[in-house]
């Protein structure tokens, strides 16, 4: 294993867990975090034991507090734009996974921290988390594709509002917002989270993967483009063993095993 300077991968079973880890900074993304991100998950995306990936913060104060405001200081509108560029790749990387990453946020989401909660395919949040897009309040916005991601993600009317206003709401706002699928006591994150990862974890990695891949076609593409990739990926996916395996596990009554072929 790989040592991280801003990062700790643990790797159990199935699940591979990816800890941001520079807690006296509440986590703000710099550009390593943002460039050993990105090399892991390349490492992840290849490793067939692992069935589903936890994003989280380190200490208990901050899932991720934003990008990194005192790098930005003095920041050229090139450095800025390349910066927003490696941003936007790593959040298409994650949602180009074939595992389903699924974030555990147990404290401050904010800008690019709230983004890159976005761009997992689930959140878990404890009630102790807070959520919003406050860069406005420092003279710029979510320009990491961050506003236009809200927008598709919660529908226009509540995002622009998030993206003007700037202010921090709740968890319980957040659930209502469709923005988090589940929350839980600070006490029980860590077990809400481990019952949504250990559903995934069971699931077929082939329908897990192409999945991913309509979702995302969806996402980024028209209606009518977005459907024939689905049909593409429907018929790969019904060629694996593991569809074999899932409709017999049903019409002989029992649990099925699937292997991700
Ligand atoms: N960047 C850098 N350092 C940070 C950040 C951040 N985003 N957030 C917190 N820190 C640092 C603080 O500076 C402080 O460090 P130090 O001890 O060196 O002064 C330490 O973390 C602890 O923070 P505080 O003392 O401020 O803790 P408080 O409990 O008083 O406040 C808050 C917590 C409310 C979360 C506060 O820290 C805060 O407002 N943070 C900034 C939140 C913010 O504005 N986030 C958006 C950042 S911009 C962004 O994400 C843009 C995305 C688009 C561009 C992306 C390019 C890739």
């Amino acid at each position: 294993a790989m040592a991280w300077e801003t990062l700790l991968y643990e790797p159990a079973g199935r699940v591979g867990t990816i800890t941001i880890n520079r807690p006296d900074q509440l986590n703000a993304l710099n550009s390593t975090v943002f460039r050993e991100m990105s090399e892991l998950l390349a490492e992840i995306a290849v490793d067939p034991a692992i069935r589903v990936i936890v994003l989280k913060g380190a200490g208990n104060k901050a899932f991720v507090a934003g990008a990194d405001i005192k790098e930005m200081v003095d920041m050229s509108r090139r450095e800025a734009e390349t910066r927003s560029w490696t941003g936007m790749r790593l959040y298409d990387q994650m949602r180009r996974m074939p595992q389903p990453l699924v974030a555990s946020i147990q404290g401050y989401a904010l800008g690019g921290g709230m983004l890159i909660a976005m761009a997992c395919d689930i959140r878990v949040a404890s009630t102790a988390a807070s959520f919003g897009y406050p860069e406005i309040k420092l003279g710029i916005f979510p320009g990491t594709g961050g506003t236009v991601l809200i927008d598709r993600l919660i529908g226009p009317a509540t995002a622009r509002a998030i993206c003007l206003l700037g202010d921090r709401f709740s968890a319980e706002r957040a659930f209502q917002l469709g923005l988090v699928n589940r929350i839980a006591e600070p006490d029980d994150l860590e077990k809400e989270t481990a019952e949504v990862v250990e559903t995934l974890a069971n699931y077929s990695p082939v329908a897990m993967r192409e999945l991913k891949t309509v979702l995302n076609a969806s996402l980024e593409m028209d209606f009518a483009t977005a459907r024939e990739v689905e049909l593409d990926a429907y018929g790969r996916c019904f060629d694996s063993e593991d569809r074999r395996e899932g409709t017999r596990a049903f019409v002989e009554k029992r649990k099925p095993d699937f292997k991700g072929r």
